[in-house]
C-alpha cells in the first residue's frame, strides 16, 4: 500500500488519514488506473469486437480492486487509517450507459472475456448524460439528465480519431477507453467513441433537447427504450457513428497486425449485439471496396466476420428503418444495402426473407442473418422459439447458423462484490475454487442436511435484509420490517414483464386484510423500475404502484402486515443492495416474451427462491434446481403462442366471470386510490387491463396468487426454506458468464486464450 500512500501525498500533500472521502476516491481512482495499465492487455492475432449501443458497467472502483486481487488489502489499509471503503464507494457516480438486461449483459461479458484471457474489446458510444435519472413527484416518474463524466474519471483519451461521413457533412470522433480488468488476469478495453463538440448546455427542461441540433447532441443521451424501437432519426445517426468508427478501428488494427483484408476473418470477429450495430455490415463492405476489394468478395469476407445475437421476439423491438430515413442520414450506404437485398431476392424470392420489404422498410435482423455466419438466441426456450416461429423461414434455409447461448452473469460483481458475507461463507465451506470455476458451487449440495450450515445461510440473509432496509430508508424514506418476507421485482417497467400482475396481487391481499384476514407474517413488496419516457401505460403502472405505496404504508390497519416500496432511480448500484436481501424473486413475464432475463440468475446466486413463469432462462433454472426449489405458475409459452395465433384471449371474460379479479381490477379506480392519485392515469390503466391486456395478466392471475400464497406459507418452515436457498446457490454455477463466454468462443469466435 506504499504506492497508494504516495498518491495521497503527491496529489494532496496529505496523509490518507487527513483526506476527505472525495479525495480518497480520486486518489484510489488514479492509483487503480495505474495498476490496470501495469497489468497489460490480452493480445493475440484474432480479436473479438463486441459492438453494442449499451454497456451498463456500473460503478467500477470496488470491482476493479476485486479483479486486481487487492480489495481486502485496500479495505484494511483504509480501515487502519480510520476510513471505510464502503463510504468511498458512495462517492463514485454510476455511468448509466445502458437500459437494462442487454447493456448489463455486455458489461458481464467484458469481465468474462478478460477473465478467460481472450483478446477482445467492447465498442460503443460515450453518452455524456447516459440514460435519464428517474425522480418521483406526485406519484409520477420524471426524467432528468444523469451526468457521470467528471474531470477525473475512468476514461482515458486513446488519442485515436476518425472521420465519419454523413449526408452533407463529416463528424470527427474522439476515442475514450475504459480498462476492464480480468479476475486475476490482464485487462481488455471498452472503447467508447465520442464527439468533441457535444454540448450539454443544449438540454432544456427535464431531458428535452433539440433533436435536429445533431452536431451538439449526438452522444448526449442513450435512447431510453428497452425492447422498443423509438424509430427516431437521431438513433440512426448514433448507430452509424458507432459502427463507422468501429469498422475503421477494426480494419486499422487488423492491417497493423499484417492482415491483407482478404484474410480479415483471421484477425477479427464481430458480435452484433441486437440490431443496433447492424449497419456495420454495409459499412465494412463500403470500406473494403474503397480499399480495392471487389463487391462480391467484400460480401464474402464480411459474412465470415459478423455474428448476430438476437435478444427479443417482441416485433416492435426488431428494427426496421424506412429507406427514406437512411437516404437522409447515410445515403452512401443505400446502394450497398440495395445490392445486398437484390442478391437475396435473386436466390430467395420469398417476401418474408427480404431485407427490403414491399413497404420500403429495411429489416436489420434479416440483413444480419443473411450476411452473418451465426445467429444466436439468449436462452434455450428463446432460441427454440426463434427457430420454430419468429425466424422459422431463416432456420429452414440456414439451420447451421442458428445456435443458443444461454446468458450468464459475472460472479465477481454479483456475488464477490455485492455479497461479501455470503462469499466468505462459501469460501469457508468450499475453498475459493468457485471464484474461477463456478461449477464448484455444486459441492454445496453436500451440506444440504447440515443444520448449522442452514442456520448460517439464514443469518447471512437476515443481515443482508437489515443493510437493505437502511438503503430503502435512505432512498424512499420508508421504514420496513426486517422480519417481513422481501418479495422483489426489479427490472425495466414493461407490460410483458407484468409488474401490474404483482400489483393486482397486492390489492387482493390488501382487501383481504381489510376484511379481517390477518396473515401470520408481513410481506414487503419491493419494486424498482424505470419506464421509457414515452411509454404511457408503463408510466401509469408506476403511478399505480406509488399510489398503493402511499395508501398501504399509511394505513395502520394494514401496514403491520404488508408494505409496498418502489425504489427511485433503480440502477446497477441499487440492484447490488437489493439482490442479496431478497427472499422471493419475481420473474413473472408472460411465457414466451422474456428472451432470457438475467436478474433471475443474480437472485438465485444470492439465495433467493424464484417465483416465475416458464419463460426465458427460468426454464433452465427450474430444470437445474428441481420443482421443489422454485415456484412456477402460469400458462406455457406454447399455449400463449397459440392464444396469439388464434386471437382468442379476452381479458373482459376473466373480468366478468371472476369476482376476485373484478374487485382487484376495479380497485384501481376505486375511491381510495382516486383520493391519492391522478384519475387520468388510473382510468387509462384500468381500461387497458379490462379491454386489452395484451400480455394476459388476468389469464395468469389465479394461478399466480395461488402459487405465491404457497411460497409465502412455505417460508414459515425456515429449515425447509433454507434448503431451497442452498440448492439455488449451489445450482447457480451454470449461469456464470464465464460459461457463456466459453461457449461463444467454442462455437462462434474461435480465439486462442492467452496463457
Ligand atoms: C434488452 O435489454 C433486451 C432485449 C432487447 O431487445 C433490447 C434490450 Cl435494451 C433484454 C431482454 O429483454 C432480456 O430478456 C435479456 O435477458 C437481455 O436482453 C439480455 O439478453
Amino acid at each position: 500500500m506504499e504506492t497508494l500512500s504516495k498518491v495521497f501525498e503527491e496529489k494532496y500533500n496529505k496523509n490518507v488519514k487527513d483526506c476527505t472521502n472525495e479525495e480518497i476516491y480520486h486518489g484510489l481512482l488514479a492509483w487503480t488506473k495505474e495498476q490496470l495499465k501495469g497489468r497489460g492487455y490480452q493480445d493475440g492475432k484474432k480479436k473479438i469486437y463486441y459492438i453494442s449501443a449499451e454497456f451498463l458497467i456500473g460503478k467500477l472502483l470496488s470491482n476493479n480492486l476485486i479483479n486486481l486481487g487487492v480489495y481486502d488489502e485496500v479495505a484494511k489499509y483504509l480501515k487502519e487509517n480510520g476510513k471505510e471503503l464502503s463510504m468511498i464507494e458512495e462517492i463514485e457516480p454510476e455511468p448509466s450507459l445502458g437500459n437494462g438486461g442487454l447493456g448489463r449483459l455486455a458489461a458481464c461479458f467484458l469481465d468474462s472475456i478478460a477473465t478467460l484471457g481472450l483478446p477482445g474489446e467492447g465498442i460503443g458510444l460515450n453518452y455524456h448524460l447516459g440514460l435519464f435519472k428517474q425522480e418521483f413527484k406526485d406519484h409520477l416518474q420524471f426524467e432528468t439528465p444523469n451526468p457521470w463524466i467528471e474531470p477525473e474519471s475512468w476514461l482515458t483519451d486513446a488519442g485515436i480519431s476518425y472521420y465519419v461521413p454523413f449526408k452533407g457533412f463529416m463528424l470527427k470522433s474522439t476515442l475514450y477507453d475504459i480498462d476492464v480488468a480480468g479476475y486475476e488476469n490482464k485487462a481488455i478495453k471498452l472503447r467508447l467513441f465520442d464527439i468533441d463538440i457535444a454540448d450539454e448546455s443544449i438540454v432544456g427542461e427535464g431531458i428535452s433537447f433539440d433533436k435536429k441540433d445533431l452536431l451538439h447532441n449526438l452522444t448526449l443521451f442513450l435512447y431510453p427504450d428497452d425492447s422498443d424501437d423509438a424509430g427516431r432519426k437521431l438513433r440512426i445517426y448514433q448507430q452509424y457513428f458507432m459502427v463507422s468508427n468501429a469498422a475503421q478501428l477494426i480494419l486499422d488494427e487488423a492491417t497493423a497486425k499484417g492482415c491483407n483484408l482478404h484474410d480479415l476473418a483471421d484477425y477479427a470477429v464481430i458480435q452484433i449485439n441486437d440490431t443496433h450495430p447492424s449497419m456495420v455490415i454495409p459499412e465494412l463492405i463500403r470500406l473494403l471496396t474503397e480499399r480495392g476489394i471487389e463487391f462480391e468478395e467484400a460480401c464474402e469476407i464480411v459474412s465470415h466476420v459478423c455474428a448476430y445475437t438476437n435478444h427479443t421476439i417482441l416485433a416492435e423491438a426488431l428494427e426496421k428503418w424506412p429507406i427514406s430515413y437512411l437516404e437522409e442520414v447515410v445515403p452512401h450506404l443505400m446502394p450497398i444495402i440495395r445490392k445486398l437485398d437484390e442478391r437475396i431476392k435473386a436466390k430467395y424470392p420469398q417476401e418474408n426473407l427480404a431485407i427490403i420489404d414491399k413497404n420500403d422498410l429495411v429489416h436489420m435482423a434479416h440483413m444480419d442473418i443473411h450476411y452473418g455466419f451465426s445467429i444466436n438466441g439468449v436462452a434455450s426456450l428463446h432460441t427454440d422459439i426463434l427457430k420454430e416461429t419468429e425466424l422459422h423461414q431463416f432456420y429452414e434455409i440456414y439451420p447451421d447458423k442458428f445456435n443458443n447461448k444461454t446468458n450468464g452473469i459475472t460472479f465477481r460483481r454479483w456475488l464477490l462484490h455485492c455479497n461479501h458475507p455470503l462469499t466468505e461463507y462459501i469460501t469457508s465451506m468450499l475453498g475459493d475454487g468457485f471464484r474461477k470455476d463456478s461449477f464448484e458451487l455444486d459441492k454445496m449440495l453436500d451440506f444440504k442436511g447440515k443444520q448449522d450450515v442452514l442456520a448460517n445461510i439464514l443469518k447471512i440473509k437476515q443481515d443482508a435484509k437489515k443493510r437493505c432496509a437502511e438503503f430503502i430508508k435512505a432512498n424512499t424514506g420508508e421504514e420496513i420490517n426486517t422480519h417481513s418476507v422481501y418479495d422483489i421485482q426489479i427490472k425495466r417497467l414493461h407490460e410483458y414483464k407484468r409488474q401490474q400482475l404483482n400489483a393486482l396481487y397486492i390489492i387482493d391481499r390488501y382487501l383481504k386484510i381489510k376484511a379481517g384476514e390477518k396473515p401470520e407474517r408481513p410481506v414487503t413488496f419491493i419494486f424498482g423500475a424505470k419506464a421509457a419516457p414515452a411509454y404511457v401505460i408503463a408510466k401509469d403502472i408506476i403511478h399505480l404502484i406509488l399510489c398503493l405505496q402511499e395508501l398501504i404504508n399509511n394505513d395502520p390497519e394494514v401496514s403491520p402486515y404488508m408494505k409496498v416500496v418502489m425504489v427511485e432511480n433503480y440502477n446497477v448500484s441499487a440492484a447490488e443492495k437489493l439482490i442479496p436481501a431478497c427472499d422471493i424473486s419475481e420473474q413473472i413475464s408472460l411465457a414466451s416474451k422474456e428472451a432470457s432475463g438475467t436478474g433471475n440468475m443474480k437472485f438465485m446466486l444470492n439465495g433467493a427462491v424464484t417465483l416465475g413463469t416458464m419463460d426465458g432462462a427460468n426454464v433452465e433454472i427450474s430444470q437445474l434446481v428441481g420443482e421443489d426449489n422454485i415456484y412456477i405458475f402460469g400458462e406455457s409459452s406454447e399455449q400463449v403462442i397459440k392464444h396469439y395465433e388464434k386471437a382468442d384471449y379476452c381479458a373482459k371474460d376473466f373480468y366478468d366471470k371472476d369476482e376476485r379479479i373484478r374487485r382487484a381490477v376495479d380497485f384501481i379506480v376505486g375511491k381510495e386510490l382516486l383520493g391519492i392519485g391522478s384519475e387520468e392515469h388510473l382510468r387509462r390503466l384500468h381500461h387497458e387491463i379490462v379491454s386489452k391486456d395484451w400480455f394476459m395478466t388476468l389469464l395468469d392471475f389465479e394461478d399466480y396468487a395461488k402459487v405465491k400464497d404457497q411460497a409465502l406459507s412455505d417460508y414459515e418452515d425456515r429449515t425447509a426454506w433454507a434448503e431451497k436457498m442452498l440448492v439455488n446457490i449451489a445450482k447457480a454455477g451454470y449461469f456464470s458468464s464465464d460459461r457463456t463466454i466459453e461457449e461463444y468462443n467454442r462455437d462462434i469466435w474461435h480465439l486462442t486464450p492467452a496463457k
